[in-house]
């Protein structure tokens, strides 16, 4: 029945292995409901999270409540694979969309664009979130039926990635977006995503957070250069992408992804415009528009359509005072001093 309904949908083996397994927990060691994490928890700084409940600081990061635990059982047992690529990016950098592009790069071999599971599969549903999908609530996931080479995705800043990610050479790929953009996308994500009991979400007391390192898996300053100071150190192992790069121009981003990956495209490919089509495919307009990103959900945390509001560069001149933009622009300036990182705002 499930193999009949995964074939209407398009869906094939590789596809579902991955589905399956975000689902197929083998494990549960309730740390989430024990006193261990209870006493950590009471430990931790906390602040009142913008979405709900608390955000507490866990090794110098802002982590979501429930993600806690995950986050624990994922640094405690997930063990790399030299052939695994990791995704990484802090929340609303572009997660969505590389993941999408990710996946098609490495996969064009099993899909055309017709036939890809993107038709159908939200890009969250093919590349797992560890500390949301396949660890959350402490599961023990049995990752042995994953297709190599495999592919995850997490928010955790570089010093907080498990040992085997750093230490068995896999790959990572890490997003980052201009503070801005990534600020005002967060905010209007927070906005729908809240609870409701909370009311309005103000963006003047949300930018003060966010200027003073709120936010889930920030401070942002922090972790955009643990992954930009470790990508000059190991280029080979972590590729540094920018939103605003691949907005500019998505054909040679996309060409830099798929060599790191290890897939460079060929000539032929790129005189047959399989580069284009992917891109295409994995684009904003063409994505936001299908079925499953309209309706469906990213189990149970939030909606599909929630992942797709504008997909610009420069969006957040309309919101964002001049003052505001001063006082961000000089945090940024001292933050990134003799960094050699430098964002383009719009
Ligand atoms: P996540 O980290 O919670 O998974 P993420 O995908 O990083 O979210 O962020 C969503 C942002 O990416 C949204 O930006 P906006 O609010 O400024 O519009 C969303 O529109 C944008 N986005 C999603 N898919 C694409 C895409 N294919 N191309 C460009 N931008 C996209």
């Amino acid at each position: 029945m499930r193999q009949k309904k995964d074939k209407l949908l398009g869906i094939t083996n590789c596809t579902v292995h991955i589905m399956a397994d975000t689902q197929m927990i083998t494990k549960n060691n309730n740390l989430a409901e024990t006193d261990e994490i209870a006493d950590l928890l009471s430990s931790l700084p906390k602040e009142k999270s913008w979405r709900s409940g608390y955000v507490y600081r866990y090794q110098g990061f802002w982590c979501p409540e429930k993600q806690v635990p995950a986050v624990i059982a994922f640094q405690k047992h997930f063990l790399a694979q030299k052939t695994d690529t990791i995704i990484v990016t802090m929340p609303k950098s572009g997660t969505t969309w590389l993941k999408a592009l990710a996946f098609s790069i490495m996969n064009r071999a099993k899909y055309t664009p017709s036939s890809s599971p993107l038709n159908s599969v939200n890009p969250h549903d093919l590349v797992p979130f560890c500390e949301y999908g396949l660890y959350a609530n402490n599961q023990i996931p049995d990752l042995s039926t994953f297709p190599s080479p495999r592919m995850f995705a997490t928010h955790l800043p570089y010093p907080s990635l498990p040992d085997s990610i750093k230490d068995s050479g896999c790959r990572v790929v890490y997003l980052c977006r201009n503070p801005f953009d990534n600020f005002i996308s967060m905010w209007h994500f927070l906005s729908k995503a809240r609870d409701e009991s909370l009311g309005p979400l103000s963006l003047e007391d949300c930018f003060d957070g966010f200027c003073n390192g709120l936010g889930g898996f920030g401070p942002f300053f922090d972790h955009v250069l643990g992954y930009w100071r470790e990508s000059l150190k190991r280029p080979n192992e972590v590729l540094f992408l920018t939103f605003e790069d691949m907005k500019e121009d998505i054909n040679s981003q996309m060409k830099r992804l798929a060599e790191f990956l290890g897939c460079p495209f060929s000539l032929e490919e790129e005189v047959d415009g399989v580069v284009e089509g992917i891109s295409k495919m994995c684009s904003f307009g063409n994505l936001k528009d299908k079925e499953i990103n309209k309706t469906g959900r990213f189990h149970p945390y939030f909606e599909n359509k929630t992942f797709f509001r504008k997909g610009e560069v420069g969006d957040w001149v309309n919101y964002i005072t001049p003052e505001m933009v001063d006082r961000l622009n000089k945090i940024m300036e001292q933050k990134l001093a003799g960094s050699g990182l430098k964002f383009k705002t719009g």
